[in-house]
């Protein structure tokens, strides 16, 4: 594969080696991207589309997305958040998801953020941390370490901690209690704020792809069987985008119903709709969904 990049491409940065390197891939591959990518990974090409990907430090991409050495980035919106970034947050793709908490020791007798005036707080995140505290008008003496946050008890550092979390599991080992959280994050996808117009298309299509994906991934695609006469029950059920489509079995009086219905309440609209009288019902994931 050659190596050179074209000036014309639309320039891309994700992280190279980390969280979200593989979701970041997985999520480009499903949006419909087809990524040509060196050994070492240290950068990728796009067949079907004019983008050129380098892969990155995480820190890095929002510091590169701001001087222009490319165009867009993922990233998680921690760091955005840390670095104060200043550039376009353009969509948020339903992975990397975490949160900056402030746990404290298990034991230690402190149950809100009142507790820790004058407290000693251990972090990678001091500007989040202390933007959060002086909003809370909570004085707090914050320590910078750049990894291993949550062993900073243990080592008799400080007894509190603001780190990221996203099962809990690790804070849980060491015995660390959450008692805050200072905010939420997910990966997004950021643009540099002085774009050309012909850039900016680049961009807009991209964005219509990854929602197309973003969206299809609420819903499934669902095809049930049911009497004819509980069609107007059902519709009132499983209305699906606009209405569903309804066409004849090769049994009299039954029908098959095609219709979307959204992930977060599948269960119990088939539920509902297997007690009138569905049946038969298989479910799909949907690959693209234009509203
Ligand atoms: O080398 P590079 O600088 O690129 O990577 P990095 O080491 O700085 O970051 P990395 O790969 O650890 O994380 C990249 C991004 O993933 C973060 O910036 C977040 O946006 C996102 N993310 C999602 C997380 C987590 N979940 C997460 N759990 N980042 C870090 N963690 C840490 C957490 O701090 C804890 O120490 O993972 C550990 C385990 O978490 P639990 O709660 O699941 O046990
Ligand atoms: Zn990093």
């Amino acid at each position: 594969m050659k190596t050179d990049f074209n000036n014309n491409n639309l320039k891309l940065a994700i992280q190279k080696k980390g969280r979200l390197t593989d979701d970041t891939i997985l999520f480009l591959e499903n949006a419909g991207l087809i990524l040509d990518t060196d050994g070492q990974r240290l950068f990728a090409k796009c067949r079907n589309y004019p983008l050129d990907i380098v892969f990155v430090r995480d820190d890095d991409i929002p510091d590169f997305v701001e001087n222009s050495t490319v165009d867009i980035g993922i990233v998680g919106e921690n760091i955005l958040y840390e670095k104060n970034s200043r550039v376009q947050k353009m969509l948020l793709l339903n992975f990397g998801y975490c949160r900056l908490v402030i746990a404290v020791q298990k034991d230690l007798p402190i149950s809100n953020i009142g507790d820790l005036n004058k407290s000693k707080i251990t972090t990678s995140y001091p500007r989040s941390v202390q933007r959060f505290f002086n909003s809370q008008n909570i004085p707090v003496d914050i320590l910078e370490v750049k990894g291993s946050v949550e062993l900073s008890p243990a080592l008799g550092i400080s007894s509190v901690v603001a780190d990221l979390t996203s099962t809990g599991s690790t804070l849980a080992i060491c015995d660390l209690r959450i008692i805050e959280t200072i905010f939420e994050s997910q990966a997004v996808l950021i643009s540099r704020t002085n774009i050309n117009n012909r850039r900016q298309g680049l961009i807009d299509s991209l964005i219509f792809r990854f929602k197309a994906f973003l969206e299809a991934q609420k819903y499934k695609y669902v095809m049930i069987n049911a009497p004819e006469e509980k069609l107007e029950q059902i519709t009132k059920i499983v209305h699906g985008l606009k209405s569903p489509t309804v066409t004849p079995l090769a049994i009299k009086g039954w029908i098959s119903i095609q219709t979307a219905i959204q992930e977060n309440v599948f269960w119990e609209k088939i539920e509902k709709i297997k007690e009138i009288g569905a049946s038969g019902i298989i479910a799909l994931p949907i690959e693209k969904l234009i509203i």
